[in-house]
């Protein structure tokens, strides 16, 4: 069955849920939204994996990312020396990247809905995983053609520190803390903030272990 015809929330303001936090003016934190999916996503997670495992990459000042990352739909972000970008090609394997599920594609369109953006129709999905100490410096996401779409973030595992900023790098951060099913949704006028995760502390998540996995859904075109 699909978990949102058991949303009986679904008549209220976005600002009026109350497991939905609002962030910013377009920006909200779904407690809890991915729970109800968990046992379809993970098996697809695994499948992804098979096929696109998780490598850390390079950025193009040289600094390897602590955090791996994979990606699956029809664009996957990469990042090495020569620049950021959307590949149709996974650049370790040659191949496309894997297909994006299609309960993880359900769960972003649900979870864009539930904080007012109808019909998201993301082709990329960022997967990064975290171990203790990995973190992601305060950054925007700047390469996706348009901004008119939002982003959808999914934090499964380990809890995290989330630095939510502003416009500019130097603007005082809120922090947030995401844990193990937890959705965080912005686009609008909150698109282009920065916003990044401070060092995962050491633990152990009783389903994902020593880890915390972020799914970063987008539409990069
Ligand atoms: C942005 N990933 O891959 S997404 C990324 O948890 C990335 O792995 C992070 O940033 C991660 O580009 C964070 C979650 C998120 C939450 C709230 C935000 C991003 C946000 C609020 C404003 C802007
Ligand atoms: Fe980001």
């Amino acid at each position: 069955m699909n978990p949102t015809t058991l949303d009986m929330f679904a008549n209220l303001e976005p600002e009026q849920h109350p497991r939905r936090e609002q962030m910013g003016k377009q920006s909200y934190v779904l407690r809890g939204f991915a729970l109800p999916w968990l046992d379809r996503l993970l098996p697809e997670l695994e499948a992804v994996l098979k096929a696109a495992p998780f490598r850390q990459m390079v950025t193009p000042g040289g600094f390897t990312m602590s955090a791996a990352m994979s990606s699956c739909g029809t664009w996957g972000w990469t990042t090495d020396r020569s620049g950021y970008r959307y590949t149709r090609q996974d650049p370790l394997s040659g191949e496309p990247w894997p297909d994006m599920p299609e309960v993880f594609f359900q769960l972003a369109q649900a979870a864009a809905r539930e904080a007012g953006f109808e019909a998201f129709v993301p082709d990329s999905c960022l997967i990064n995983r975290y171990v203790p100490g990995a973190k992601m410096s305060l950054h925007q996401d700047k390469d996706e053609t348009s901004y008119e779409a939002p982003i959808v973030s999914v934090s499964l595992g380990l809890p995290a520190m989330f630095l939510f900023g502003g416009f500019e790098r130097s603007d005082k951060c809120q922090r947030v803390p995401l844990l193990h099913g937890d959705i965080v949704v912005w686009g609008g006028v909150d698109r282009l903030r920065y916003h990044g995760v401070l060092p995962i502390k050491e633990g152990q998540h009783p389903r994902l272990g020593e880890q915390r996995i972020n799914f970063t859904f987008r539409t990069a075109r």
